[in-house]
């Protein structure tokens, strides 16, 4: 985190593509201090030093919002402001984010708590912020128009309410929101209950983060804002697999995870090993009696997730959105399939045109995890996050659960990789092998394994 001063310094470097909308220090005097983050690292949770007690997030690849108390009111300040977020290593997007970063800080409240939010606008245009979820007077509800006017780039707007109803919730712009949050303007905001509740237990480890889509052509570093379903980057807290760290949970620690979608589709997120409970949606606390087992839960489009399991079997255990496109990077969607086709003799007269040509996808796409193609500057190579045991031919929305024996109480850093215990992994099966009795019985026929049947359209064809 940086200092005031060195958020002024930092803030000339942009100055000139915000020229218009620099905010004067005057202006700013008696304002809490706005901290910037620009470190892609996930913090250690925010240990609250003022107001009422509560056990901190961790925010995926992110961090929590300081505050200032000012006669009994939590003072945030929030600056909305163009960020380069490292999405991950050697590939970095110019989107909009707040206070150095998007997904910007995440806002941690106590139940009852009275909040006023500074927001300065830096952006080259007017925004305003929705505080999705909550119970507020309408005209802090952030619809610019409807509620407030949007305010205008360098203009700094208070909003102020009562944290009302504990659980997970989100903020974002509602004000040109369609630009705004493809640009990736959005963040997170729990509020803890402020005594033991009936629906809210204590957890050892309390994670959360944002599912947020990103259209960013190969070699560019600008999302496409028009794009409304062919996204290409599928993020955590706009961190894509390799680059987003594991939940890491000591063994039988209770663990919540909160899930926020500021996508434009839904998101059946999976976690391997462990069976969980939803604990919370949108609308607060599930009461115990309405609560069921699941390995996988769908965050529809502008919902909100709490999941809550205990971590107990060790291991390093998968968790991912369940759509695999989601689980990619960078790709094109208009590829045709080359399954079992050979096409060597075409790339052989293709190669005498562009050297660089290579045969791709005839035998399935783990092709593409194998090999390093020459790409584009400032891309991320599709499905590349490597494991103990080769690639993972993963990307995008997925990371891993690390449970340990021996990890120490409130270390979130990452333990490496599980060790295996002896003769607890599958292994290739060297004894003899019985031939399906099914092939023989084909073969006897004399037909192909496989039949197509084409069958052309007839008629209908005034639709
Ligand atoms: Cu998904």
């Amino acid at each position: 985190m940086v200092s005031r001063r060195d958020f002024f310094m930092g803030a000339g470097a942009i100055t000139a593509a915000v020229a218009a909308s620099s905010v004067s220090r005057v202006s700013l005097a008696g304002l809490p201090e706005p901290v910037i983050q620009s470190s892609p690292e996930t913090m250690a949770p925010l240990e609250p030093n003022t107001g009422r007690p509560y056990k901190p997030v961790v925010t995926l690849n992110g961090w929590t919002l300081p505050w200032r108390m000012n006669n009994g009111v939590k003072e945030f300040h929030l600056v909305a402001e163009p960020v380069v977020r490292e999405m991950a290593p050697g590939f970095n997007a110019h989107l909009w984010g707040y206070n150095g970063q998007s997904p910007g800080p995440t806002i941690e409240v106590v139940e009852g708590d009275r909040v006023r939010i500074f927001v300065t606008n830096k952006l080259p245009e007017h925004t305003s912020i929705h505080w999705h979820g909550q119970r507020l007077p309408n005209g802090m509800d952030g619809v610019a128009g409807l509620n407030q006017r949007a305010i205008p780039a360098g203009k700094t707007y208070v909003y102020e309410f009562e944290a009302k109803r504990p659980g997970t919730f989100m903020y974002h712009p509602h004000a040109d929101e369609m630009v705004q949050m493809a640009m990736g303007m959005m963040g997170f905001w729990v509020t803890h209950p402020r005594d033991a509740h009936p629906n809210i237990d204590e957890v050892d480890r309390d994670y959360c983060f944002l599912l947020n889509a990103y259209d960013v052509e190969p070699g560019s570093y600008t999302p496409k804002i028009m794009e409304m379903l062919d996204f290409n980057i599928w993020t955590f807290n706009s961190r894509v697999f390799p680059g987003i760290d594991p939940l890491v949970a000591r063994k039988d620690d209770k663990v919540r995870i909160r899930v926020g979608n500021l996508t434009m589709t839904n998101h059946p997120i999976h976690l391997h090993g462990h069976e969980f409970e939803v604990t919370g949606t949108d609308g607060g606390p599930v009461p115990r009696g309405a609560r069921w087992p699941e390995v996988t839960t769908d965050v529809a489009v502008g919902q909100m997730r709490q999941i809550e399991f205990i971590a107990s079997d060790l291991g390093d255990w998968a968790f991912h959105c369940h759509k695999s496109h989601h689980t990619m990077n960078a790709m094109g969607h208009d590829v045709p399939t080359m399954l079992g086709v050979d096409h060597r003799k075409v790339v052989t007269q293709i190669n005498s045109l562009i050297p660089d040509y290579m045969v791709m996808g005839e035998r399935g796409m783990a092709d593409m995890a194998e090999m390093q193609m020459p790409l584009p500057e400032n891309t991320i190579p599709m499905m590349t996050g490597d494991g103990p045991f080769g690639s993972v031919e993963m990307g995008g929305m997925f990371t891993m659960l690390k449970v340990r024996a021996d990890q120490p109480a409130g270390d979130y850093s990452d333990p490496g990789w599980y060790q295996q215990p002896e003769g607890t992994q599958a292994f290739e099966w060297t004894g003899p092998l019985q031939e399906p009795s099914r092939f023989k019985s084909e073969a006897s026929t004399g037909k192909p394994a496989v039949e197509v049947q084409v069958r052309k359209p007839t008629g209908h064809s005034g639709h």
